[in-house]
């Protein structure tokens, strides 16, 4: 294993943190550890779609859209301007956390120009999604794909906008007169009254106020003055609306390249990506998985690891390790240092198959398919390694996991073209080893 560890306190450095999958690697967890070393932790795409378990003391909390840096109560949490904002999620979040006795005040910040959801997104996603004819992504139905798609048509409504109740009342008649009318027209769906959304988003907009701020200057300002922002992704790479495996994807840049764009801070200030994976796969929703697999092996790994989307219940699609795609995550997103999440769910396997590389048409290649089609025609090659066939959970120390899982970890590093740097081995803020 790598000499040094990932980004300390010390080093004065900023990182990016996230996804090299499909999303649900375990990053909240692996945020949450490590925001121990960082003084802010921002957000910096995707909306209440995201589903963040940290498991703290066996007392767990669930997080969609507030970053996972506010459980630490000397950490700032950032919602950046790249995050499509649903103000009644979201204080329903705080209220939450509140209840929980956690010190949210003061301590959490929301960018005056992140995009705002609001009822009619949810309407045309609910209704496209289910329309005959379209071919269904398997969204979180919570409008991230039209609030997105509002934003990048210039129609969108940001959070400065919605603190000014004149500009609000505006915006929400002339977007539901076209909302309602395109939604009948092509879905049948029954019109939205303009006139109770105002009442209700101009209360939400008063509650919101106190959090919102310029959060890219705040942002540039923690790092000059030598702080530590980590900045966490959501969803993952393959699920990234340019690099991922379109148009099954999500709608937001959920590689680091988001970070920059999403935040407002420039890619010289920002000093290591982290890529979260797990020591196998999941996918949930539609689209292509070279690796997925069935029956017993899929059971096993899907109740050890309970793979169940932790905002919409859905049971995730589970495989074995794909390296091909974990290449060109750690390669789209220049990961340094990569995070080996739910080892331990990997216990029972008496053998485990890593795919190393495509067969595509008979010939052996690296070369991540552009299209569906493409992927379709993947074989993939498999390396099976030996299982170690007992328990590694709460294991904290490299050296005490069994020889078996020591090579499996050494064989993932070796391919993939990143350094581990950490590895978890079971839902606990405890139950995590930073390598030697
Ligand atoms: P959307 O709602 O427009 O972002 O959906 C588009 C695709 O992105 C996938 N997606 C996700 N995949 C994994 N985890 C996500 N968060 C939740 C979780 C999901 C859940 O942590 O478990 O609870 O179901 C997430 N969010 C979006 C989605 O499945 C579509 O394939
Ligand atoms: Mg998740």
């Amino acid at each position: 294993m790598s000499q040094s560890q990932p980004a300390s306190k010390s080093q004065r450095q900023s990182a990016v943190i996230l996804g090299a999958q499909w999303g649900d690697e375990g990053k909240g967890k692996i945020v949450d550890v490590l925001s121990e070393k960082f003084d802010v932790v921002a957000r910096y795409a995707g909306g209440h779609n995201a589903g963040h378990t940290v498991i703290i003391h066996g007392r767990k909390f669930v997080l969609q859209l507030i970053p996972c840096g506010v459980l630490r109560p000397d950490c700032k949490g950032v919602i950046g301007n790249g995050v499509v904002l649903d103000p009644a999620a979201f204080l329903a979040e705080v209220k939450k956390l509140k209840d929980a006795g956690l010190p949210v005040d003061g301590q959490l910040f929301v960018s005056n120009r992140a995009q705002v959801i609001l009822p009619y997104h949810r309407m045309i996603e609910l209704a496209a999604e289910t329309a005959p004819g379209r071919t269904p992504i398997g969204t979180t139905r919570r409008g991230i794909g039209p609030a997105y798609e509002d934003k990048i048509h210039r129609n969108g409504l940001r959070v400065a906008d919605l603190l000014n109740s004149s500009l609000l009342r505006t915006h929400i008649n002339n977007a539901c007169h076209e909302k309602n009318t395109i939604a009948h027209a092509l879905f049948g769906t029954e019109p939205l009254d303009p006139r109770a959304m105002y009442e209700e988003y101009v209360k939400l907009a008063e509650q919101l106020a106190p959090y919102v701020t310029d959060t890219a200057v705040m942002l540039n300002d923690a790092i000059d003055k030598g702080q530590n922002v980590m900045f966490e992704g959501a969803q993952g790479a393959l699920l990234d609306i340019d690099h991922g495996t379109y148009p099954f994807v999500t709608s937001s840049s959920a590689t680091a390249g988001g970070a920059v764009t999403g935040t407002g801070v420039g890619p010289t200030k920002i000093g290591t990506v982290i890529g979260v994976t797990k020591a196998y796969v999941t996918r949930v929703g539609e689209g292509p998985f070279p690796t997925e697999i069935d029956g017993h092996s899929a059971d096993l790994l899907r109740a050890r690891g309970q793979e169940y989307g932790a905002v919409t219940g859905r049971p995730r699609r589970c495989g074995w390790l794909d390296l091909p795609l974990l290449r060109y995550s750690n390669m789209i997103n220049g990961t340094e240092w990569l995070v080996v999440t739910k080892m331990d769910v990997m216990d029972e396997c008496a053998e485990i198959p890593v795919c190393t590389g495509y067969k595509i048409d008979g010939k052996v290649t690296d070369v991540i398919p552009a299209d569906i089609r493409g992927f379709e025609s993947i074989k993939p090659i498999y390396t099976t390694l030996k299982g170690w066939n007992c328990s590694t959970e709460g294991i904290t120390e490299f050296d005490k996991l069994p020889q078996l899982a020591q090579d499996y970890l050494h064989f993932i590093e070796r391919e993939s073209n990143a350094k581990i740097g950490m590895v978890s081995t079971g839902p606990d803020r405890i139950q995590t080893m930073t390598m030697p």
